[in-house]
Order: structure tokens, then sequence, then C-alpha cells
């Protein structure tokens, strides 16, 4: 086993390192703790970051509205979480082929998902699954754990290809107890395929809390018997989780296999707005304690010592939030009436017998 005596990035991606000490860049009070692996990042770059993250807290709360308004279907809350999503997705390109999870939709639309289709997957309308050829994504995985294997399998075509990039995929602190997680990051390690996996560890997997789901100290820990490197980061701290990606990023596209990186946050809501109370689950002063680790909190503390960061700019950010949710939300609520054979002819490139029967008795009962 080898220590690390500091955490350097190529401690963090030596597989044979045992330590899965959390990885941490930027502390809770907005000070540098590890300036041998804070990111190269340009002043823009750091208000673009904090930018995105008060962009989707705001976004999270316009969900929230328009969920209590029925005018949403499923949403997953996504507040306390804007760093682990954000870091990740933010170290990526739009070469890479991004394999989300429910609560990711963050991640497709940094990666160019039109926003009102953000809000027309939530609804359950086919157009929300509909990329163009040139997106490289899929679609929100609902079956937990199964867009590990998914990526795992792409990735081994972009290496198959030649390409430069890397499938990048997120699953939960629960999804990691799934058999897909395991199958996906083994596949991955066997041909050392350009993947980079994400535990978003927020403690729960709908009521079941981490330290019922696995003896496991660390999720982290489960890249060992992959034979891949596997890296816990403190999930609120966007700086950290940046570096990290993007270290993994660079390794898995010079050939040397997979990564896992395990992300610690919390969610601050409930599982999804479909009923659960987290009040009921949780224990008391669980939610204070991470509020007081909050990423946008420290890093509006980082950024405002630098004199990159306003009220005023956080403001207009805000209000740019409320304003494209206002136009998503028209764009989607104006979009045709879904029919259910668009949605079965969404199933396969080649419709199978079957399908193709419930297609054409589908389409004579709509074009009645
Ligand atoms: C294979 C499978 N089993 C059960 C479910 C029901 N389910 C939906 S979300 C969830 C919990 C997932 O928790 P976690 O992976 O930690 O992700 P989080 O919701 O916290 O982001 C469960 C059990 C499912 N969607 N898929
Ligand atoms: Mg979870």
């Amino acid at each position: 086993m080898v220590k690390k005596e500091t955490q350097t990035i190529e401690a963090l991606l030596d597989a044979n390192n045992f330590d899965f000490s959390t990885v941490k860049v930027l502390d809770e009070s907005g000070k540098i703790v590890n300036e041998a692996l804070m990111p190269e990042l340009s002043d823009e770059e750091l208000v673009d970051f904090m930018e995105k993250m008060v962009f989707y807290r705001e976004w999270n709360e316009r969900m929230f509205a328009l969920s209590r308004q029925g005018r949403l279907g499923f949403v997953a809350p996504t507040a306390g979480q804007e760093a682990s999503q954000l870091g990740t997705v933010l170290a990526t390109t739009s070469d890479d082929v991004l394999f989300p999870g429910y609560r990711d939709l963050p991640q497709l639309m940094e990666h160019g998902l039109p926003r009102h289709k953000a809000f027309l997957w939530s609804k359950g309308h086919v157009d929300g699954s509909t990329y163009p050829e040139d997106f490289r994504a899929y679609p929100p995985q609902i079956i937990i754990g199964a867009q590990y294997v998914q990526a795992a399998g792409a990735a081994l075509g972009i290496k198959k290809n030649g390409r430069k990039a890397i499938a990048m995929t997120w699953t939960g602190d629960g999804g990691s107890s799934q058999g897909d997680f395991y199958e996906g990051i083994n596949y991955a390690g066997a041909y050392k395929a350009p993947a980079v996996f994400v535990i978003q560890n927020n403690g729960w997997a709908i009521s079941t809390p981490r330290e019922s789901q696995t003896a496991a100290p660390t999720l982290a820990q489960k890249a060992v018997a992959a034979g891949i490197p596997g890296i816990q980061v403190d999930g609120m701290d966007i700086l950290a989780v940046y570096a990290v990606t993007k270290a993994a990023r660079e390794f898995a596209i010079e050939g040397n296999g997979p990564v896992l990186i395990e992300t610690l946050c919390y969610r601050y809501g409930a599982h999804s707005l479909s009923g659960d109370d987290p009040k009921r689950y949780q224990p008391e002063g669980a939610q204070e304690h991470w509020r007081g680790l909050d990423p946008l909190n420290r890093f509006r503390i980082f950024l405002t010592e630098k004199g990159l960061w306003t009220e005023e700019r956080e403001e207009e950010v805000v209000a740019q939030a409320k304003e494209e949710a206002k136009q998503a939300i028209q764009d989607a609520e104006a979009a045709p009436k879904q029919k259910v054979s668009d949605f079965l002819k969404n199933m396969f490139e080649e419709a199978d017998q079957i399908t193709q029967e419930q297609i054409e008795q589908y389409e004579a009962k709509e074009n009645k």
C-alpha cells in the first residue's frame, strides 16, 4: 500500500494507492488548503464557475415552483450538489459522451441540451429525450446504476475509434450498490476504456442512509476490485471536484483506463418532488451541518476576497435564471401534444416486430 504523504494528482491516480482520504482545495471558510491541487483557471473561468452554480441553484427554485403549479412531471432537486455536478461536467468537452442519471439535468444543459428539453424530459414528453445527431449524450437514466454499463461500452467504442474523448457517467451512493455499477467499472478497467465514473454520494438513496447501503468505509475504494484509481473528493468544493475530474479525464484519454470519483455532497431537498419528506428520515441538524459547508458560500467568499464577485452580479445571474426558466417552460408547453406512437418510435433505431405492431395500433387510434 502506498500512503499518500501529500495529495498529488500522480498519487491520486495510482491504482495501487489505497488511501481514500478526501481531496480538498477550498475549505468552507473560502481558503485554499491545498495549493498543489489548485487548478489553473483564469479569473473569467473562476467567475464562470460561480455564475453556473448560482444559475442552477435558482433553476432548482424555479423547478420547485413550476412543479407545485403542476407544470412539470418528475423533478429531482439539485440544491447542495452544484459543485459536484458542475465541477465534473465543466472538466469535459463536447467530444465526450455523457450518461447522466435523473438528477443530472444541469450537466446535460451545460453540454448543450436546450433548456426547454430539460423541462420536456421532466414532463415525460418524448421530445425531451430526442437529441440532435451530434449531441453526445444519452437521456437521464432512471434505472439506478444502468448508465455505468452503457458508459463502459461507449468508452470502449471511443477507444476503438481512436477518438481523444471520454465517456462520463454519474450515479448516486445508492447506485453504487447495484450490480451494473460493478460490472461497468470492471469492464472498463479490463479494457482500459476511457471512462470517468462519478458517484455523487449525497448521503441518501431516497430514505436509506449511506451507512446502511454498504460496509465499505468509502465508496471510492470500490475501485480497488476493478484495478482502477478511486478518488474521494469534497463534493462541496468545486475547485477540488474540477481538479480531480480534469486529471482523471486526461489520465483516461492518455490510454490509462477509467477512474472512479466519489464526490461527498448532500441533497438539501427531498429525493424528488413526488412526495418524500426528508424531515421524516434525516437526522435533526444534518441539513444545517451540510448547509454550513455550502459550495456557493465558500466560493462566494473566495471570489469576493479576490475582488471578482459582487452581490449585484449575483442578482443579475438569479434574474437571468428566472427569465430563462420562464422562456423554457413556455417553449416546453408549446410542444405538440405527446403521442404514444412517437414514444414507441423513439425506442429503437429500427423497431422490432412487436413494437412496430404497437406503433401501428396507436397510430390508428391517434388518427381517428
Ligand atoms: C434498479 C432500480 N431500483 C430501484 C429504483 C428506485 N429508486 C429510484 S431512485 C433510488 C435511490 C437512488 O439513490 P442514489 O443512487 O443515492 O441517488 P440519488 O437519488 O441520491 O441521487 C431508488 C431506489 C430504480 N430507479 N432503479
Ligand atoms: Mg444518494
